[in-house]
């Protein structure tokens, strides 16, 4: 069946936003006097569970705190969450951020073959129109068909939940689109909705099971930033994936099974 649509998740996958949102975290703690600082070691194990307010909510439950205390800081991780997401969106207006590295050739390719584009992500629609304004311009909010995020759904990765209302909206049934993510969360919910997926991973989430994955790469690639062992490992057209390729394997390509997943992974 061909396919009318990519799905993109927006952190690890559009950009590698996570040291971004992490210096946004410790400034926001800092800002309102919590004592609180994650360090990137304690913040890769706490990028396991997806959106800022339930991480932080889940930070707080692993705190030797009495219970009456957790509450009372529960409370406040909306007010939190506000101040983080302010610094984050400031640096990101800032141009604190970029693109990963063949993600716009990759985006122009799939318009120019006439693809419809869309976003699922676990993040804040206000964080997606910062990144995407500063690293694409006044075209970065029409690139898009729909831009599923956030607290649009009660249930975040790697619940399907954000890649069903992204298809939903779409009007495209799962075996139409391909979902593009950089995390076992993200590749677990979109399998759940049944898209065909491919994996980028990012320092964050390298190494983790991608199981079911259709495709792993270090990333999309382009000829100024060409894919470290390709062609040869996966690619036969050119060392970076091209929206030909990557439609040629989606309709033809098995999901990976665990050894193929590691070993492509770690191409
Ligand atoms: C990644 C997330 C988000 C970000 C932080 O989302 O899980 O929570 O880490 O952003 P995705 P917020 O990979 O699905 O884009 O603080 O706005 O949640
Ligand atoms: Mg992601």
């Amino acid at each position: 069946m061909s396919i009318e649509a990519l799905v993109f998740d927006v952190d690890g996958t559009l950009a590698d936003t996570e040291e971004v949102h992490r210096m946004a975290f410790n400034l926001a703690f800092d800002q309102l006097g919590l004592g609180w600082h994650w360090e990137q070691a304690e913040y890769r194990s706490l990028l396991a569970v997806t959106g800022g307010k339930e991480r932080m909510k889940a930070y707080i439950d692993s705190l030797p705190l009495a219970t009456a205390d957790k509450k009372r800081l529960h409370e406040r991780v909306p007010e939190i969450h506000a101040a983080k997401t302010q610094h984050y969106t400031d640096m990101a207006r800032r141009g604190g951020i970029a693109l990963r590295p063949g993600v716009l050739r990759f985006l122009e390719e799939a318009q120019n073959a006439g693809l419809r584009l869309a976003i699922a992500s676990t993040t804040t629609a206000v964080n997606i129109d910062a990144l995407l304004q500063a690293t694409l311009g006044p075209r970065g909010l029409t690139m898009f068909d729909v831009i599923a995020c956030g607290d649009q759904v009660r249930a975040k990765k790697p619940a399907s939940d954000i890649y069903l209302l992204a298809l939903e909206t779409l009007g495209v049934p799962p075996e139409r689109a391909i979902a593009i993510e950089d995390s076992p969360n993200g590749l677990r919910s979109a399998l759940g909705a049944g898209l065909w997926t491919l994996v980028t991973p990012t320092f964050w989430t390298e190494g983790s099971d991608f199981r079911g994955a259709g495709l792993v790469l270090p990333g999309l690639g382009d000829a100024a930033d060409p894919l470290p062992g390709e062609p040869g490992g996966q690619l036969q057209r050119a060392p970076w994936l091209g929206i030909d390729e990557l439609l040629e394997m989606a309709s033809t390509a098995p999901q990976l099974n665990a050894v193929q997943a590691l070993y492509r992974e770690g191409c």
